[in-house]
């Protein structure tokens, strides 16, 4: 029989209807102007149903988990337990036990950093990274380079903010480099990096790879065994789901092999005071009381993003970032940073004679929420000799009028300092 016939049914997709999901996209702001919501690479905003999931395990099943015999804990832990396979399935892992809920991408990386890192480098190691990195993709491998004594090199870039693979490729074949640290997607830029050629040549030459998805997963179906990432990290609140929990995908061989992070409760499996022994995964890496309602969140945001077709929301929001190029590139002080092909997300730009600060405000007054700065990435900021841009970032929830609205709030602005 036709395996069409139990694929699931897809809720459709239509971007008007699913800003109703959101009840915080019907806010005024400023002098009651209505949200235009572009700041979605800092933190989505969350769909009913992340609140209400939330709200009921704090009203219904709250206790902690793994720990009690009572109906309570146990209903906690169910609910825990649940939400690692929702997410293992969204990842496409093999088992739950790969799946390891963390803080966000920021304690997924110096996990691994400091965990795996610190127990394989050694002094004439390489820690590869790319251009691209956010400073959290950056700063931990840094302080385990210091710890260990191994270096940290870069994958260059060109000025349309694509990595050069062959740069790439000769890095590699040097046979030092013993993990590459790669992103997804840039969050400054919106370049989609080849991990998949990245991991594939990593490999060849003996090199694990981290990929931090904190931009990508949101944005287009992931699959971490077909893409054989060794660890892959992102956030739960880029993704519809709360603040404060992040998850870390890694292979259960390496997972196996590697120390704990951190020390406490849940993490052992005994202790003495002379020594201690670790439990299984993925709790050997939760020490501590999780964010369990967080985790709870961030499976109720997977349930609401995978009911509908990953697909179409991702051509979706690539005609939102395509028209948003389009229309900005129309306005002649506006410079678009960074021209990659092959992009998601992002958009960030500058203007000539005004500062990204000032744009950030002067959007804010029309409602217009962007992000500037520097966006965590200096060493971007550095390559394009600029010290700021302003970034507009989508979401599902976004439409064409949110970017004729930007624009709109961005010609008043130009036209005031000109
Ligand atoms: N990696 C990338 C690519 C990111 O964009 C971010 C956050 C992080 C890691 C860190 O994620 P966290 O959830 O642990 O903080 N990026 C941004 C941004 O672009 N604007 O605000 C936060």
């Amino acid at each position: 029989m036709s395996s069409t016939l139990f694929r699931e049914q897809k809720r459709a997709f239509c971007a008007e209807e699913v800003r109703a999901d959101f009840p915080i996209l019907d806010t005024c702001v400023r002098q009651n102007k209505p949200l235009v919501y572009l700041d979605n690479a800092a933190t989505t905003q969350k769909p009913t149903a992340v609140i209400e999931a939330i709200d009921d395990y704090y009203r219904r099943n709250n206790a902690n988990i793994h720990r009690a015999v009572h109906h309570l804990s146990e209903r906690a832990t169910i609910a825990y337990d649940a939400a690692r396979e929702k997410v293992r399935g969204f990842l496409g892992a093999r088992s739950a036990t790969e799946i390891i809920f963390t803080r966000g991408t920021t304690e997924s990386i110096n996990l691994v950093a400091s965990s795996y890192g610190g127990s394989t480098l050694k002094p004439g190691d390489t820690i590869l990274v790319s251009f691209l990195e956010h400073h959290s993709n950056i700063v931990p491998w840094q302080l385990i380079a210091q710890r260990t004594g191994a270096s940290l090199q870069v994958i260059p870039m060109d000025n349309r903010g694509v990595l050069d693979m062959e740069a790439a490729r000769q890095q590699l074949a040097s046979g030092t480099v013993k993990i590459l640290a790669i992103t997804h997607v840039s969050n400054a830029l919106g370049t989609v990096n080849p991990v998949s050629d990245l991991i594939k040549l990593a490999h060849q030459h003996g090199a694990v790879v981290l990929v931090d998805g904190a931009q990508a997963v949101q944005h287009f179906p992931v699959d971490v065994s077909e893409l054989d990432a060794d660890f892959y990290a992102f956030s739960g609140h880029k993704i519809y789901g709360p603040t404060g929990i992040g998850v870390l995908y890694g292979k259960e061989k390496l997972l196996e092999s590697m120390p704990p992070y951190q020390g406490g409760g849940d993490m052992i499996s005994s202790v003495t005071f002379e020594k201690s022994t670790w439990n299984e995964l993925p709790s050997k890496f939760e020490a501590g009381t999780p964010d369990i309602a967080g985790a709870i969140g961030l499976g109720a945001a997977l349930d609401y993003l995978t009911a509908f077709d990953l697909q179409e929301i991702a051509a979706h929001e690539l005609d939102i970032l395509q028209y948003c190029i389009d229309r900005l590139s129309e306005l002649p002080a506006v410079q678009l940073i960074g021209n990659a092909p092959a992009r998601a997300g992002a958009v960030s730009f500058v203007v000539d004679g005004v500062h990204p600060h000032d744009i950030g405000t002067f959007l804010d007054r029309d409602g217009v929420a962007i992000r500037t700065g520097h966006h965590c990435a200096q060493p971007i900021m550095d390559f394009f000799q600029i010290a700021a841009t302003a970034r507009a970032s989508f979401a599902l929830y976004n439409s064409r009028s949110d970017v004729d609205a930007l624009c709109e709030s961005l010609k008043r602005t130009i036209t005031l300092f000109s």
